[in-house]
């Protein structure tokens, strides 16, 4: 695709895409330069960043958003070289990442992935824009995070986010079941922890349709509810990915593209409550510069942790077992001498 005259490429937005040749890139890309993530005035420059194996298929995305003529779509580029893929970059979505594979332990998989994201945190360091914001969305996400921004130390480690946007999406969708609510009536819903099966799904500050779900959930559920959350509703999000597989037959595309859309435009754009794992300062005695969902709030000018909330011994009870497992993973993450 043609490069613009300079006047226009200079309102550009350089977003890259890592692992854009994958499936949730595929299902990421004509969303995003059709102007859904940015809004419709802000033009985009895609790079689309892959692995060598991963080259051609990016570039057939490629051709096929040439075939789409989008008005905001400055110019695509295609590149297996991660300091051409963030020169410029003012938002990454960092999706490639080495899943497990046979036989892999936990230590080898945050090994493998930290071969890939200390290196482009290393690139982002050296030729993002000052503006740039991160989010991982590739697992392990929280600590690859974590990796990428220790690997970037000239940028404000607080550019760099994890995608729970997805387990908070999928909350309210059962929430939504189950209160015969629609999405938009519910709020102040809250995923803490990990994006893993040790994530904390929060329904005790959410509202329906300005009505507590605790007491909406009581007056449907009867003396069942309190069962309902621990036994169907906790297991269910955090373990959601597994059932989509296993009903799909492949893993989650749409609904987590979905959700990196989301977690980029509600950042940008601000909003009062959302869900995101962010670089802890020590809120809710989460150990500082831990990559962990919180509830959180924006202003536009990034993601911040909303404090002050109550949290009662059966929460405090999960939201610490999923904080030990983000403890273990960066304590692994430094035996291997990355962090
Ligand atoms: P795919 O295997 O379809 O695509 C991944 C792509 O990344 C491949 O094309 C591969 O060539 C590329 N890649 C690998 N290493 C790379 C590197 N070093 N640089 C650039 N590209 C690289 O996987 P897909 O279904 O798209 O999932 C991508 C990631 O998202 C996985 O790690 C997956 O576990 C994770 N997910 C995260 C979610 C979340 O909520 N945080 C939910 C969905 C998904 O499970």
């Amino acid at each position: 695709m043609a490069t613009d005259s300079s006047a226009r490429t200079s309102a550009t937005t350089t977003v890259t895409i890592t692992g854009a040749g994958g499936q949730i890139g595929y299902a990421l890309l004509f969303r995003i330069a059709a102007g859904e993530m940015l809004g419709p005035d802000r033009p985009i420059r895609l790079k689309l960043l892959e692995i060598p194996q991963g080259v051609r298929s990016a570039e057939g995305a490629a051709l096929e958003l040439q075939d789409c003529a989008f008005p905001l779509l400055r110019d695509v580029e295609v590149t297996d070289d991660p300091a051409a893929a963030f020169d410029g970059c003012s938002i990454a979505l960092l999706v490639g990442a080495r899943p497990r594979g046979p036989g892999m332990e936990r230590a080898d998989l945050l090994a493998a992935n930290a071969g890939i994201f200390g290196p482009q945190g290393a690139a982002i360091n050296a030729g993002a824009a000052d503006d740039v914001r991160v989010v991982a969305v590739g697992n392990p996400a929280n600590t690859n995070a974590l990796i990428a921004a220790a690997s970037a130390p000239d940028i404000p480690a607080d550019r760099f986010t994890a995608l729970t946007r997805l387990d908070h999406n999928r909350a309210i969708g059962q929430l939504t079941d189950v209160l015969d609510a629609r999405a938009d009536e519910i709020a102040r819903l809250a995923i803490w922890g990990n994006h893993s099966a040790t994530q904390f799904p929060d329904v005790s500050h959410a509202v329906v349709r300005g009505e507590p779900v605790i007491a909406a959930l009581a007056s449907r559920l009867g003396a069942e509810a309190g069962a309902w959350l621990d036994e169907v509703f906790i297991p269910r999000v955090a373990k959601r990915g597994a059932e989509i597989i296993e009903v799909r037959g492949s893993s989650s595309i749409a609904s987590a593209a979905n959700a990196a859309i989301g977690h980029v435009r509600d950042e940008q754009a601000g909003t009062p409550w959302t869900s995101a794992a962010v670089v802890s300062r020590g809120e809710y005695g989460v150990p500082e510069g831990l990559v962990c969902s919180f509830p959180v709030s924006s202003d536009g000018s990034g993601y911040r942790v909303i404090e002050g909330l109550r949290v009662d011994g059966r929460a405090r009870d999960r939201i610490d077992a999923s904080v030990a497992e983000l403890v273990a993973e960066r304590d692994a993450v430094r035996a291997l001498g990355v962090l």
